[in-house]
């Protein structure tokens, strides 16, 4: 009865193991001139949101990598591709600045 009971568990084991992590949307609120939360963990594959609720455009800018422009009261995303930290800033408020670190292991 126990052998079983193992058996199980060690099939049910190498189901879970075999199902990739799904990918979530991240959610950054844009307020005040600032983002929030300004620091996020996701993982590539990952969607970030940044939902503008100011009355002034704004970009979520990594340099040398990607842009979204988020209009005044409208949102933008982007799909993270990296798993290493990106920081980021608004090109039209450079003092705007946010992070997204890789979740740790
Ligand atoms: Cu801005």
């Amino acid at each position: 009865m126990l052998k079983r009971h193992l058996w199980i568990i060690a099939v049910a084991a190498s189901i879970l193991g075999a199902v990739p992590v799904r990918a979530e949307t991240v959610t950054v609120t844009i307020e005040k001139m600032m983002f929030s939360p300004a620091r996020i963990s996701a993982r590539p594959g990952d969607t970030i949101e940044w939902i503008n609720k100011d009355v002034l455009a704004h970009t979520a800018t990594a340099m040398g990598d990607w842009e979204v422009i988020i209009p005044a009261g409208k949102s933008g995303s982007v799909v993270l591709k990296t798993a290493t930290s990106v920081d980021y800033y608004c090109r039209f408020h450079p003092n705007m600045k946010g992070q997204i670190s890789a979740p740790a292991h």
